[in-house]
């Protein structure tokens, strides 16, 4: 693929430009002008994403990240166009609470599949890395062998402002991952908000990983998220910890056992792990591939990817309308004065929304 930017360079240092400052800017727009033309069709990143090019696969998801609309445009069409190769995956979502060890297993594992000649690609769901930033650094510097790997492809979060923005980027990012031939999507989250509950709409398997020791409310883990996980995974099983991640399994086990049966009618396995010695690792993959044969025996793992599916198409039409509605000049004038009417006793909450809906 051509680069532009070293086409620029080029045409910049010839000796008119250098000279003549009308003349540079004459070659500067020229160069700006073929950078554009250099940029590629929706068809030529079509073509090259569906033949595993990374650049096109990066480019293409830039797009999907960017807030241009002439960018959205695009980023729809190209997604269009890689949906008849996508769906091919299987996609794990990994959660826990920060420290836990997230890319640490995603290392682990992600080694281990790309021994097996498998294609990895590591996303994240973290509404709050915009901020912050500092996950991001810290997950390219911790998955350090595998960002260095042929066959696997790491991509940060997309900053949002919203759950919604970022968790549809990564949903769109899934497919175009698949359409460039990766078969095993990770998607690392953090597991102190809501972020989980979107990651576990968008996976077929959803994995906690836990500490030994630490009581759920130490680990900021609520009831909610062991009922959606489909595995827990007890990490840092190693040295003086190992004894205390033993009884902690005996007793998410048995915890386990209270929740009500799954949709899949799947049992939730605990399994010791220790991300930072490569112990586990390949007891938890097994586990997935049997959670995936038993799925696919079931037909449960294509109907839940419809409700999958289902579930992403009301969440964005009632995002949309939502954001529509709160973004409506009238709305926004109208908004503060049935407050302070409700606050004066001359209004109910009902009345006013009913006026303001029907404004
Ligand atoms: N002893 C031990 N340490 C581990 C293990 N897994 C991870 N660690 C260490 O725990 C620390 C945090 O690991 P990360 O993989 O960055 O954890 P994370 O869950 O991705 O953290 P965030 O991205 O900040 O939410 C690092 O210092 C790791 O080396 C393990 O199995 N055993
Ligand atoms: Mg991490």
């Amino acid at each position: 693929m051509a680069k532009p930017d070293k086409h620029i360079k080029s045409a910049l240092t010839e000796k008119e430009g250098k000279k003549d400052l009308t003349g540079f800017n004459a070659i500067s727009a020229k160069a700006i002008k073929s950078k554009r033309q250099k940029q590629p069709s929706i068809d030529e990143l079509v073509k090259g994403i569906t033949k595993g090019n990374i650049t096109a696969l990066s480019r293409a998801i830039t797009l999907v990240e960017s807030t241009n609309p002439m960018h959205t445009t695009k980023a729809n069409e190209i997604i269009t166009k890689c949906l008849p190769f996508a769906n091919t995956s299987i996609r794990i979502g990994i959660t826990g609470v920060p420290g836990v060890g997230k890319s640490t297993f995603i290392e682990a594992i992600g080694a281990l599949l790309t021994e097996k000649e498998k294609k990895v690609a590591v996303l994240a769901v973290d509404p709050s890395s915009s901020l912050s930033k500092g996950s991001i650094l810290g997950d390219k510097t911790r998955m350090e062998d595998l960002v260095k790997n042929q066959n696997a492809f790491i991509r940060p979060s997309p900053s949002g402002d919203s759950l919604g923005g970022v968790a549809r980027k990564t949903r769109e990012t899934i497919i175009l991952c698949e359409a460039a031939g990766f078969d095993t999507i990770l998607i690392e989250t953090v597991g102190v908000g809501q972020s989980e509950i979107a990651v576990h709409s968008m996976v077929d398997f959803f994995l906690l990983l836990k500490l030994a020791g630490a009581g759920d409310e130490l680990q900021g883990i609520k009831r909610g998220i062991i009922e959606m996980a489909d595995a827990i995974v007890i990490n840092k099983a190693d040295g003086e910890n190992f004894k205390a991640a033993k009884s902690a399994k005996l007793e998410f086990n048995r915890a386990l056992l209270l929740y009500p049966e799954k949709a899949s009618g799947w049992t939730p396995k605990t399994i010791l792990s220790s991300a930072l010695k490569n112990q586990g690792i390949t007891e938890v993959w097994e586990m997935i591939l049997e959670y995936i044969s038993h799925a696919k025996s079931t037909n449960y793992f294509e109907t839940h990817r419809t409700n999958q599916n289902k579930f992403w198409l009301l969440q964005t039409i009632e995002e949309r309308l939502k954001a529509n509605f709160y973004n409506r000049a009238k709305i926004q004038a109208e908004l503060e004065k049935q407050i302070t009417r409700i606050e004066n006793g001359e209004t109910t909450p009902f009345n006013a929304a009913e006026y303001l809906l029907g404004l």
